[in-house]
This record gives C-alpha cells, structure tokens and sequence, in this order.
C-alpha cells in the first residue's frame, strides 16, 4: 500500500491556480520564492509583527511589506482611519483636504522639500523626480549606482538591485538601448569613480539619484563622506542630487536619512512608509525645481488617484502616530541592535562566516567573510548559503525578505519576544547552513 501524499498545503494550491493566471503566480517577481528556492507563503493576515499564512502558520515578519510596515501589521490608528476614510468615499478625482495635510507633515519631517507631489508608488515617484531633473537642468544623464533599484522605469532598470539582480540579470529585456543610453552605472560607495564621471561628463549631467542607504542589494551603509561627496560634485557640476528615500523615508528618523545623517539635497522620493501599507510614492524638493511641473511649469506630471484619500488616510495615520511618539525611534533602535547582535553570536557559534549589516532598523545576513560595500562584493557573496538559511529560518516560523539582495526590516511591533523567537530559529538554522554537504 503506498504511503498517502500528505495533503497540499493551502499556500501551494493557491499557487498552483494562481500561476495559470499571474506569472509565477505573483504580482512582483520576488514574492515567488524563486531566489531561495523556496515554497512561496500566502497570507491570510497580519498583526503587530506577525503574518499568518493560509495554512494558519505564524511568522516573526521582516518583510514588512517590503518597509512600508513601521508600525506593524494593522495597527489600530491606521485600520481605524483607513476604515473612516473609506466610508467617505474611496476617490473623488479633486483635492481633498488629507492631502494638504500630508504634504505639511512631510514638509515638516524634511524641510528640504519645500514643495511636493504624491503619486502611487516608489517607481511612479522616481519616474517623476527624473524627468522633473532632466527638463529643471535641460541636460540628459542620469547617474546611478550598481545595485541601487529605484523601481522598474526604463532607464534605470540597468544593473538594478533588488529583483533584477537576484535574476542575475543586468538589465530587463525590453528596455530599447536608447531607454538607457543616457543613464551612467557606477559603484556604490566609489567617490572617486564618481568624480571621474564628473569631471568627464559634469556639464551633461542633469542628477545622481541614490538610496542613501543600499537597501537592494541587501543592506549596504555608505562610507563615510560618500553621500557628502555626491553633494559637492552634484553641486559643482550644476546638476541635482536626488535621495531615494523610499525605502529609508521615515524609518532610519522621522525624516529619514536626511534627518539621520544630516543630509543635503535637491531633491527627494518617498513612498512605503509615509503610506502606511497603501499605494503611495511622492517625490518632491527644492520649491524653485518643482516649479517646472504641470500645470504651472512644462514637465508633464499625472496620475489618477494621485493623493487618494485611503493612502492619505493610512500615511497620515502612520505619521501622526510617529509624530507623537519620537522615543519609538529609540525603541526601534535598541530592538534592531539587540537583533542584530544575537545573530551576529549565533552566526559565530555556528562556526559561519557572516556579515550582519545593519542600518538602524533595516539589516542584510550576507554569508561573506569580508563586510559588503557594494554589488561586487554582494554578488561574491554566498547566496545558496543565504538561501538556506532563508529556508531554514522559515520553516521555524521567521519570514525574512525571500532574496539575498533585499533588506530585512524591524517594526516598532518588534520586542524582546519576537527577538528571542528569531534568535532561536537563527542558532538552529545556521548550524543547519553549517551541516549542509
Ligand atoms: P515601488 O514602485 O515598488 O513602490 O518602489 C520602487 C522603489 C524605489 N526606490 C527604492 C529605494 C525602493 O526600495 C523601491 C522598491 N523596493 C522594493 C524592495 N526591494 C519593492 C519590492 C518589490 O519589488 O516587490
């Protein structure tokens, strides 16, 4: 008689069905596990720092949403106003008064954006801040930065981090060579790559954008003097700095890495956070350069539920609660730290060489025997090892960010239980990392 197959797990049979409508069954490429090698989760639900799958599995989450989750899984301020604002309406198509209150929050986190717009995510955000630069500056090329992913617009889907690189794919396959013939790849923490660049191609450079801390490619702090040194050159040279700040926006401080490092800019794009788990992106700076956007300059700009009152809802909601509530940043601190610590111990007792990068509350495990300060060095890391413990770690209820090259994120719903919870998974799953043949 042959032994009966255990029954399908809810999540796979979702998944099943779901890939003859959705490629690999998911709405973004990184949620198929594939980078792992591991079973894509479905989830039912989340609460504080928990997601619960279809199957009624618990998991300490470090996705968070990809950073959008600061507070936690339905917190009750967000779901409350969420819930509030949606018996008003879902959309009206004119402006609504959230979103002047919004924008003067964000305004007041970083005084630097002087004006802004909203938009519906990072990716919507970045498009934006570009062409604003490119007609601002009346100059064409773009600097980014290996490994750096500022969502899916053609010109910048040239060594992206994030999902393409986890593909191991440079670039995305149809994005015409003109789409990116005006875009300039360079390392990441490499000042004097940067100044080269400058000094050849200064006067048609219209920006640099960059994510003041690498979060996709794992996460990656900059040098010393790095994002400093950008400032000078961009400034010297008459063309913008651009801070992605959707990922770090509201998490490294209330006004992101601005705040944290004291940053200067000309411009800026949020998202995640300042939506509260809804679709937003905003990109904004300098009152003078957003001056040129439609209606009143001639760099076109639109979008349909641009500010719509749920997002502004939740992202005021997340805010205020931020707002009212500083010392959390401390918190969220001293939670991150004490994480990070204990895996850094559990790594070591396993007898593994690892690198716990750590930036406030965003960290990358990289199986690497060096610290990681940029892609290169990402990419020797040892990603199948990663992908094991990635494995490991979820099958003892702790869901990290399913790619080597993504950044974990700790919520203020994150305390001593969720930390002791993960550290134990981490002792058991490296010396499972370790044991493998
Ligand atoms: P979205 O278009 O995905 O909302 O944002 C694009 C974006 C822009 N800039 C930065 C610094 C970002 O991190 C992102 C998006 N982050 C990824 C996480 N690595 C989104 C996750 C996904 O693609 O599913």
């Amino acid at each position: 008689m042959s032994q009966a197959k255990p029954p399908l797990s809810a999540s796979r049979r979702l998944q099943a069905r779901a890939e003859a409508l959705l490629p690999a069954g998911v709405n973004s490429p990184v949620r198929a596990f594939r980078a792992v090698q591991g079973e894509p989760r479905w989830i039912a639900r989340g609460a504080g720092a928990y997601l619960y799958d279809v199957d009624g599995s618990r998991y300490v989450d470090y996705i968070g949403s990809w950073g959008a989750m600061l507070l936690g899984h339905a917190h009750p301020a967000v779901t409350a106003a969420v819930q509030a604002a949606a018996a008003h309406g879902t959309s009206f198509g004119l402006s609504s008064p959230e979103e002047l209150a919004l924008a003067e929050r964000i305004h007041e986190a970083y005084p630097a954006i002087e004006m802004l717009r909203f938009v519906n995510s990072g990716t919507e955000a970045v498009m934006s801040v570009l062409r604003l630069a490119r007609g601002y500056t009346g100059r064409d090329l773009i600097l980014k930065f290996a490994g750096g992913y500022h969502g899916h617009a053609d010109a910048l889907l040239v060594e992206a981090g994030s999902g393409l690189a986890t593909f191991g794919t440079a670039s995305s396959a149809g994005v015409p060579a003109a789409a990116v013939a005006a875009t300039i790849v360079l390392p990441y923490n490499d000042l004097h790559a940067a100044q080269a660049v400058f000094d050849q191609e200064g006067a048609k450079i219209a920006a640099v954008i960059v994510e003041p801390v690498a979060g996709n490619m794992g996460c990656i702090p900059p040098v010393p003097g790095f994002l400093q040194g950008l400032r000078a050159l961009a400034a010297n040279a008459g063309a913008l700095l651009i801070l992605d700040e959707v990922m770090t926006g509201s998490r490294l401080a209330y006004g992101g890495a601005t705040e944290r490092f004291q940053l200067e800019a000309d411009l800026f794009t949020l998202g995640k956070v300042i939506g509260g788990g809804l679709p937003i992106g905003a990109f904004g700076g300098r009152a003078e350069i957003m001056r040129h956007i439609s209606p009143l300059g001639p760099v076109y700009q639109a979008g349909t539920l641009s500010g719509n009152p749920l997002s502004m809802a939740a992202g005021l909601a997340t805010l205020e609660t931020l707002r009212a509530d500083r010392p959390a940043y401390q918190r969220l601190e001293a939670t991150s730290t004490r994480l990070a610590a204990g895996l850094r111990e559990a790594a070591r007792s396993a007898g593994l060489a690892v690198q716990v990068q750590s930036v406030g509350s965003m960290f990358t495990v990289f199986f690497a025997e060096e610290p990681v300060r940029d892609f290169t060095c990402a990419n020797r890391s040892d990603t199948r090892a990663f992908a094991a413990f990635h494995r490991a770690m979820t099958a003892r209820g702790v869901l990290l960010p399913p790619a080597q090259f993504e950044a974990a994120f700790v919520s203020l719903a994150h305390g001593d239980q969720e930390v002791d919870l993960t550290l134990a998974a981490a002792a058991e799953a490296f010396r499972a990392v370790g044991s493998r043949a």
